[in-house]
């Protein structure tokens, strides 16, 4: 499998909440990289980059209001098929689909106060990465427990 990076977005309900340090702890302990991070408050035209694809939906006002209301954290988290294994971290949008054990299964009730937010593919990873973070906020560095995760096989 790829090494990948993906956008994953810490959303305001999240951050008011208090569930930054959980959510996190969901990506570290699953064993992927946090190689960007910061708390922000999303200008609107930023949120309306992120979002672009939604313009013109019914809910796409309210999203964008409800993305720039408070802080988010922004996290640039890398792996071996990142984008895929992120999403399933996170759990369905709709929130009577969402599994308990993902964050969204175990933390949310509402479609737009979600929680999080991760890019679908790796040409949005891509775009939405660019949005967020400047090219010298992504790290490079080894987790000390890469040996483990990533056994070669002989
Ligand atoms: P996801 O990829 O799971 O974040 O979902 P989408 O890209 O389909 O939607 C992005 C955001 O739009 C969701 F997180 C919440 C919002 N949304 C609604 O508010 N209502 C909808 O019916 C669909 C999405």
């Amino acid at each position: 499998m790829e090494t990948e990076q993906t956008l994953v977005l810490i959303k305001p309900d999240g951050v008011q909440r208090g569930l930054i340090g959980e959510v996190i702890a969901r990506y570290e302990h699953k064993g992927l990289k946090i190689v960007g991070m910061k708390l922000l408050q999303l200008p609107r035209d930023t949120a309306e980059k992120l979002y672009a694809v939604h313009q013109g939906k019914s809910f796409y006002d309210v999203l964008i209001k409800f993305m720039t209301s408070a802080p988010i954290v922004a996290l640039a988290i890398e792996g071996r098929g990142a984008i895929e294994l992120v999403r399933i971290l996170n759990g369905e949008t709709d929130p009577t689909k969402s599994q308990p054990g993902s964050i969204r299964g175990d933390f949310s009730i509402n479609i737009t106060h979600n929680v999080v937010h991760a890019s679908d593919s790796p040409k949005s990873a891509q775009r939405e990465l660019e949005i967020v973070f400047a090219p010298d906020e992504r790290y490079k560095y080894h987790r000390m427990d890469e040996a483990i995760l990533h056994p070669s096989v002989v």
